[in-house]
Order: C-alpha cells, then sequence, then structure tokens
C-alpha cells in the first residue's frame, strides 16, 4: 500500500469531485432547521458541520471511518490517525513508513523545555502543554509556503507536514510534562525500536513489568482520538484553521477548549469524584450508601462527573472498552470497584433525578480509575493523555477539510431582540 500522503493525494480528487457535486447541483436543500431552544442550547443537535473522519450515533457511539470503535481497540493509534485522514487502515508496508517518518520527527527542541520549566509552580499541566505546541509554531511549514504563495489545492499537504511534527512530538512532550513537572523528575529518552503509544507509555516511566500499561496508553489513545466535528475541541480547532491560522496555533486553540470541566477535564473531576467516595467510606461503599452520595451531590447543584452526553442517549461503546479492560487487568482494585458501583447506581438515579438526557456514562467515568491504578495518580495531568488523543482526530479533520477546499467559517449572528422581533410578528 501506498504512504498516508500518497493515499491522500490518490482520495482528494474523488473528495473533492463529490463536494463540487452537492454544492453545485443542490445548493438549496434544506439539511436542519434551527429553534430558539437550539439557539439559546448550544446549537445541540443542528445539523451544521460536515465531518467525515469520524460519526456519533446516540445510542451506538463512535464510528471511526464507518467502522464502530469496539472493532478497533486492538489497532495502534498511528493506523487509527492513517484511516481518520484516509478511510483506509494501513497496511504493515504504510504502517511501519509512517511510524518511521513520527521517529524522525519526535525530537523537542532545547528551547521548549527551558519555557516549560520557566512557567511558575502550579501551571496546569494542560497550560504547559498547549504553551508548548504555540511555542513549536515558528517550525510551521504550512505559515512558511502560505507566505511563498501556496495555492489552496496544496494546503492539505502543508498541513498534513505540520500535523505530522505536532503528532511526533506529543508523547515526548507529554511525558517530558509529567516528568519534569507533575513529578519533579527527570525525562526519560525514547526508545525509537516502540511504537508510537508504547514509547509514550516508556517515557512517562511507570513499572510495568507486565506490558499492560502500554496496552493502556495504546487504548487510551484510540479511544480518545476523534468523536465527531461539533466537540469543543475539534470544533474550535477547525474554525481556527478555517481562517488559515496553522495546526500550530488551531491545536493549541482546541486543546485551551478541551481543558474545560464539561470537556476534557471531565476526566480529572471524574477520579477527584471517586476518591471523595473512597474516602468517604474508607473503601467500597455499599449500594445504598453510594446512591445517598449520588443524590447528596446532585442536592448541592453539582453534576455527577463522567455521567451524560451532548449526542450520546446510551452506555458510551469507549467507557464499556475501559471497563473490559479493567475486569481483565484489575477486577479487585478498589477505585475501580467504585466505577463499577457507580455505574450501577448513578443511571437510575440520574433517570429519577430528571434532568440529564442521558443518563448513561461516558467514557471520562471511567478512563482515570485505569491511569490511576497503574501509578499515574496525578490526575491534574488526565487532560493531557485525553489532548494527546485528541490531536490525532483535530489533526485529521484539519486536513480532510483543507483537502475539501471547505472556506472559513462564519455563521451569522442575531441579537436578542432580533428573536424577539421575530416571534411577534
Ligand atoms: N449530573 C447532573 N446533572 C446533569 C448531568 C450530570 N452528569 N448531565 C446533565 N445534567 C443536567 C445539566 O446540567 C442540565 O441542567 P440545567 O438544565 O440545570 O442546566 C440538564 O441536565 C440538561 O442537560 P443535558 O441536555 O442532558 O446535557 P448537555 O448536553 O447540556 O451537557 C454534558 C452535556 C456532558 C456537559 C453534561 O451531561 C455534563 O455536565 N456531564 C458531566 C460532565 C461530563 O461528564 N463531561 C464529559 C462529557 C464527555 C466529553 O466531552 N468529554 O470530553
Amino acid at each position: 500500500m501506498a504512504t498516508l500522503q500518497e493515499t491522500l493525494a490518490r482520495k482528494i480528487p474523488a473528495w473533492r469531485e463529490e463536494v463540487r457535486d452537492l454544492v453545485q447541483n443542490h445548493p438549496d436543500r434544506v439539511v436542519s432547521e434551527i429553534t430558539v431552544k437550539q439557539i439559546f442550547g448550544g446549537l445541540r443537535g443542528v445539523k451544521a458541520l460536515i465531518c467525515d473522519t469520524s460519526f456519533v450515533d446516540p445510542e451506538k457511539g463512535l464510528f471511526i471511518r464507518g467502522i464502530p470503535i469496539i472493532e478497533l481497540t486492538h489497532r495502534l493509534p498511528e493506523e487509527i490517525f492513517f484511516l481518520l485522514c484516509t478511510g483506509e487502515l494501513p497496511d504493515e508496508k504504510a504502517r511501519i513508513n509512517l511510524q518511521e517518518d513520527l521517529k524522525a520527527r519526535s525530537e523537542v527542541p532545547q528551547y521548549v523545555w527551558d519555557m516549560i520549566k520557566a512557567l511558575p509552580p502550579g501551571t496546569h499541566p494542560m497550560i504547559l502543554f498547549s504553551t508548548a505546541i504555540m511555542a513549536l509554531q515558528r517550525y510551521s511549514v504550512f505559515s512558511r509556503r502560505y507566505n511563498e504563495g501556496l495555492p489552496k489545492s496544496d494546503y492539505w499537504e502543508a498541513v498534513l507536514e505540520d500535523a505530522l511534527q505536532i503528532i511526533a512530538k506529543i508523547p515526548t512532550l507529554a511525558a517530558g510534562i509529567y516528568r519534569m513537572r507533575v513529578l519533579q523528575k527527570k525525562r526519560i529518552l525514547s526508545d525509537p525500536s516502540l511504537d508510537w503509544g508504547g514509547d509514550f507509555a516508556h517515557m512517562l516511566g511507570l513499572e510495568d513489568g507486565q506490558g499492560e500499561f502500554a496496552n493502556l496508553i495504546r487504548l487510551y489513545l484510540v479511544l480518545h482520538s476523534d468523536h465527531e466535528g461539533g466537540n469543543v475541541s475539534v470544533n474550535v480547532c477547525r474554525i481556527v484553521n478555517s481562517a488559515l491560522s496553522d495546526p500550530y496555533y488551531s491545536i493549541a486553540a482546541g486543546l485551551n477548549g478541551l481543558a474545560g470541566p464539561l470537556h476534557g477535564l471531565a476526566n480529572q473531576e471524574s477520579l477527584k469524584f471517586i476518591l471523595r467516595i473512597k474516602d468517604a467510606f474508607n473503601g467500597v461503599p455499599r449500594t445504598e450508601q453510594l446512591r445517598e452520595f449520588v443524590w447528596e451531590t446532585l442536592r448541592g447543584g453539582q453534576v455527577i462527573p463522567g455521567y451524560g452526553h451532548a449526542v450520546l442517549r446510551a452506555t458510551d461503546p469507549r467507557f464499556k472498552a475501559f471497563l473490559e479492560f479493567g475486569k481483565r487487568v484489575c477486577p479487585d482494585d478498589p477505585i475501580f470497584r467504585i466505577v463499577e458501583k457507580l455505574y450501577e447506581v448513578v443511571p437510575p438515579v440520574l433517570q429519577e433525578h430528571g434532568k440529564a438526557k442521558n443518563p448513561w456514562p461516558n467514557v471520562d467515568a471511567i478512563s482515570g480509575s485505569l491511569l490511576y491504578h497503574f501509578g499515574l495518580r496525578q490526575f491534574e495531568f488526565y487532560t493531557v493523555m485525553f489532548a494527546a488523543a485528541r490531536i490525532l482526530g483535530m489533526s485529521a479533520q484539519m486536513i480532510v477539510d483543507r483537502a475539501i477546499l471547505l472556506p472559513i467559517v462564519r455563521p451569522k449572528s442575531v441579537p436578542v431582540n432580533w428573536v424577539k422581533q421575530l416571534i411577534s410578528t
């Protein structure tokens, strides 16, 4: 099979033709209507974005290029990146080619480490991560080639080039932040014999006699890689990139959105919640005790982290994939047992509470508990793990956006009074 670049070059003309045909032959076909409730409700359910890399079915969850995520859990994250970008899984030759390419680009310049060291104590790891990516922007091929007059038809190639540079550095950068700033220890050098996710696990430096921590990291990166186009991080990234800000600016913007407690920070919040339960009951509570604890939380006006979703209306298959992993690897770990018990207790409570449209768990209800089991216990780092994975989806979506020649995103806004007048007419 051909390389990632060659596969894209082969496929893009047909994608462009498909889009040109739709716009030229059906320009006025209505796709979605919008209600007052939706305008004031975060545009929930409005079909206004195109995303070919992945799709979230409310009942069945995430599909990557039409394949249910549950059928991809044995794959490597770099294979998923190839699939997200092209719609095809790489064969062995193409995978090795991509892995070699990433290895060749993985070094992080010293000035970035100096900058990471210089930021004050207590700086959140997501700030360190996002700032580090911004600091690498001087290497942007897109920015340089754009200034040299790059034609629009070739934008995707330069975006891909930047994306590969960024993806290649993610394990080194994220693990470096963990070691230097979270643990106050020395960085661990990359092992070039390892795959992208395996090397990430290696550089984090946790005990991994059986290789299961590396397996967890690979699975984690696959499960968090993409979640269609409307989630805050990817949506923001794509909007910024549509202004032809290069991928360094765009990914950093997306990461800043991922840092919010209703999005990527939910895994940190979720683990805090689980630890609070463990402390309150000195271990795993009884079902009745846990039910009361959950009600107390709701009565205090707080959300149950890891439960609910803007699109999903069933248990997230990514949650199920982690649940299977946990049952196999750490069934007796008290933190994992609390996760299992919450899965039993929370959905009926949320149903009775009657507010959340989806009472079922999302991926954030469990991901942190497995990292915790392996000794990655500093939960302020968890969103960086999520970010490392989501950069795959952000990158693939930018590449496809530029490949199909989407223009700058610029919806129309209206004042509240405009809506009032509309209603009164
Ligand atoms: N616990 C308590 N109340 C909840 C709830 C939960 N887990 N989930 C939703 N609700 C409440 C909302 O706060 C809202 O209340 P108000 O009307 O008082 O504002 C009401 O139920 C309706 O919300 P919704 O329509 O069901 O949910 P939204 O689409 O507005 O929001 C969220 C989806 C994921 C943000 C929401 O369910 C939530 O806050 N969950 C907890 C945080 C979380 O797990 N976030 C991670 C989501 C996955 C993700 O993006 N990861 O990055």
